[in-house]
């Protein structure tokens, strides 16, 4: 059976303009809360492909989206590579050994010995196939190098990223290295996740906005599109999403071999269809806390649907959802995107 969200990706007809939400199976879903008080922490969650399964299929169910995102997190690959991580309560991800120098990098499993070793991911994929409809798309995920290597240079989330913008200018080659490392695993990791069952592949550079946009392609972009077009190369009917997180000021120099843009809510859709709709199909992008009101969200929809015309458009937030966005509220979303885009 033919998916609407494979055919949308891909440019063609359907019968209305398919939706998900970004961060869709969390904490603003009351029955998340239940698995995920009965796994313990988070990454326990994470491991166990039962319960990871479970919590994917949520909200499919429950708000109605057109396709399912793997539960996971971009940062079980430093993890994996041999970082020790850690989600604190009320604080995030914490890795307590950052990659400091050479010698921290070289430590790090690199390639398949990584990739080889996400087992419960791919075991979570062929549950979840199993179980989802035919007619909805399973979206697997991973981080851009950029993203993941934040983390793994900081030891944690930042708001300055110091220390990593430090070695951006003062030991650009120590950064080139990680994210070159990081790269080959990430490769190796969604041809995984592709040959375990995913039906469309996004990557996350939630952290662009970070870097001065005449260095974005040297350190972020282009290792986005070394993964998409090594993915590609193999598997050309798996559509790509990137989704490069606040970065306007690049959408003029945006190049590559992938089928779908993600709009994030601060750049204005109009300006993202003038510049790339033509290039790549355009995924987004309400302001996530539009959601907070059921007004706010249809005017959104509308104004949406008005400026993509029904065509070359995948509805989403424009970034995650909140963990205290009412239920009812998603699913109004979901099924005002379905209504106005009905043909
Ligand atoms: O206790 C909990 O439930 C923890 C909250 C949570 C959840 C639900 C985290 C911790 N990760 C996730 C799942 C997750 N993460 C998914 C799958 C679920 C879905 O999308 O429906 C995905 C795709 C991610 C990806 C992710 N993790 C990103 C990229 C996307 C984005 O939102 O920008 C990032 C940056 C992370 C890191 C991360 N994971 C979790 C936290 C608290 C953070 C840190 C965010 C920060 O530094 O601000």
């Amino acid at each position: 059976m033919s998916k609407i969200f494979v055919d949308a990706c891909f440019g063609k007809e359907t019968p209305y303009t398919p939706v998900w939400m970004m961060r869709q199976a969390g904490r603003y879903l009351p029955q998340y809360m239940e698995v995920r008080a009965q796994a313990g922490d988070f990454l326990s969650l994470c491991h166990d492909p039962k319960k990871a399964c479970e919590v994917t299929l949520q909200p499919v169910d429950i708000v109605g989206v057109d396709a399912a995102i793997l539960f996971s997190d971009i940062l079980v690959i430093p993890d994996e590579m041999g970082m020790d991580l850690e989600f604190i309560k009320g604080e995030g991800p914490k890795f307590n050994d950052p990659i400091k120098s050479e010698a921290d990098l070289n430590r790090l499993l690199g390639g398949e010995e990584a990739a080889s070793r996400l087992t419960y991911v791919y075991d979570t994929i062929k549950l979840i196939k199993e179980q989802l409809a035919d007619d909805k798309a399973l979206i697997g995920f991973c981080g851009a190098p950029w993203t993941l290597a934040t983390y793994m240079i900081e030891g944690e989330g930042t708001k300055t990223y110091n220390i990593c913008k430090k070695m951006m200018y003062s030991d650009p080659e120590l950064l080139h290295k990680i994210l070159a490392k990081v790269t080959e695993v990430v490769k190796l990791y969604m041809q995984k996740q592709i040959e375990a069952g995913i039906d469309v592949v996004q990557i996350f550079d939630s952290w662009a906005a970070a870097i001065e946009p005449s260095k974005y392609d040297e350190f972020s972009w282009k290792y986005m599109v070394e993964i998409a077009d090594y993915l590609k190369a193999k598997y050309p009917h798996i559509p790509i999403i990137m989704f490069p997180k606040g970065i306007p000021a690049f959408l003029d120099k945006v190049y590559g071999n992938f089928e779908v843009f993600g709009v994030d809510w601060s750049t204005p859709m109009a300006l993202a269809r003038e510049k790339l709709g033509e290039k790549y199909i355009l995924q987004g992008n309400m302001e996530p806390c539009r959601l907070y009101s059921k007004e706010a969200t249809t005017e959104c929809v509308e104004t949406l649907q008005n400026i993509m015309g029904g065509k070359r458009h995948i509805f989403n937030l424009g970034h995650g959802i909140l963990p205290d966005v009412p239920v009812e509220n998603a699913k109004h979303f979901i099924a005002e995107c379905h209504r106005v885009s009905k043909k």
